[in-house]
């Protein structure tokens, strides 16, 4: 199929067409990659918007019970859900949210969704371009909202919100007072916290972790693409989809807000600015580890270490010839 046969059929919201186009910017191989860049290329002119929503969470928290529950409720809604997945762990255990779409039984086969499980590729760094590419590629299908999944560990969260224009914080009810090590690095960045799990006999818990994160929300500093009253904390319950429309409603209001204001165009730009900036950094080391680099780097290392050459100026002669070739 050519780039233009699939771009049509992706804009007409193919889905059939969209798996095949994120397979092809998962692909490693490089005609694969020059085929995704143009094809991403060609798309990118439809100008389509998804909300793109991040959520995280630690294991356990609820994450793929929610994504069910709330894309359900999206659908329900009118609104056409696509879910993706960060997730550091599927390198090990091959693509986890694959195993979830047992748990995502209901949206998985909802006519209005699209699930896609994460790419089991060695590190982050790789999984987190490809996700951001599938998410443009879902953009320009036609999608209204795109949810992007990832554990709570590591980098993943500075990742997904940098993929992400709201960021979501997902936190079960906690036993005591303390505020379940959440850094504050990640407090800082959500955009709603939802404390989940508020039913039965979790309900006075997750009342009282509500209202220790929303003190703890009120004193870090505010933030300039916030309006009154955000960030926020709100108690749902994905398992009796409980507090979902409230939750969707303060989502809408927020990107009202944020559109109307410039903050919305202004995220976009610094993320495409940053990632960016990445691609460039991660081409750079990929021309290390060319056979010719790693056998010059090698011999120059020798030279270095023999003290036939400083290591600056065989730093150097080394970066002059990454430049060409
Ligand atoms: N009571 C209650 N239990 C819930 C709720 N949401 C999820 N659970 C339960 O919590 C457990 C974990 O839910 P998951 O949705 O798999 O959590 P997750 O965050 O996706 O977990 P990982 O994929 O392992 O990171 C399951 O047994 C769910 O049934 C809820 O709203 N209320
Ligand atoms: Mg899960």
């Amino acid at each position: 199929m050519t780039t233009d046969t699939l771009s049509d059929r992706i804009l007409n919201g193919e889905r059939r067409a969209l798996a095949r186009a994120i397979t092809l910017v998962e692909s490693q191989r490089a005609d694969h990659r020059a085929e995704a860049a143009a094809l991403l290329d060609r798309l990118r002119e439809s100008g389509r918007q998804a909300i793109r929503i991040g959520l995280s969470g630690t294991p356990g928290v609820g994450k793929s019970t929610f994504i069910e529950s709330f894309g359900m409720f999206l659908t329900g809604q009118g609104l056409r859900v696509a879910v993706l997945a960060v997730d550091p762990s599927s390198a090990r255990s091959g693509g986890s949210i694959l195993g979830d779409k047992t748990r995502m039984d209901r949206l998985s086969r909802d006519p209005n969704a699209f699930i896609r499980p994460s790419p089991s590729q060695a590190h982050l760094g790789g999984v987190a371009r490809r996700t951001r590419e599938a998410v443009s590629l879902c953009e320009a299908a036609g999608f209204d909202v795109v949810l992007i999944e990832t554990v709570g560990v590591g980098q993943s969260e500075t990742v997904v919100s940098e993929i992400s224009d709201l960021f979501l914080l997902l936190l079960a009810p906690a036993g005591g007072d303390e505020l379940q090590g959440v850094k504050r690095g990640i407090m800082e960045m959500a955009d709603l916290i939802l404390v989940n799990k508020a039913d039965g006999d979790l309900r006075p818990a997750a009342t009282r972790t509500c209202a220790d994160y929303s003190g703890a929300l009120r004193l870090l500093r505010k933030r300039p693409q916030d309006p009154e009253g955000f960030p926020k904390a709100l108690m749902v319950s994905a398992l009796e989809e409980a507090g979902l429309t409230k939750a969707w409603e303060d989502m809408t209001s927020l990107v009202t807000w944020r559109r109307e204001n410039g903050f919305w165009d202004r995220r976009r730009a610094d993320q495409a600015r940053y990632w960016f900036e990445q691609e460039v950094r991660h081409a750079l080391l990929a021309r290390l580890e060319t056979a010719q680099a790693r056998s010059q780097m090698h011999q120059l290392s020798d030279e270095v270490a023999q003290g036939r050459l400083g290591p600056a100026i065989a730093a150097e002669t080394l970066l002059a010839t990454l430049g060409r070739d």
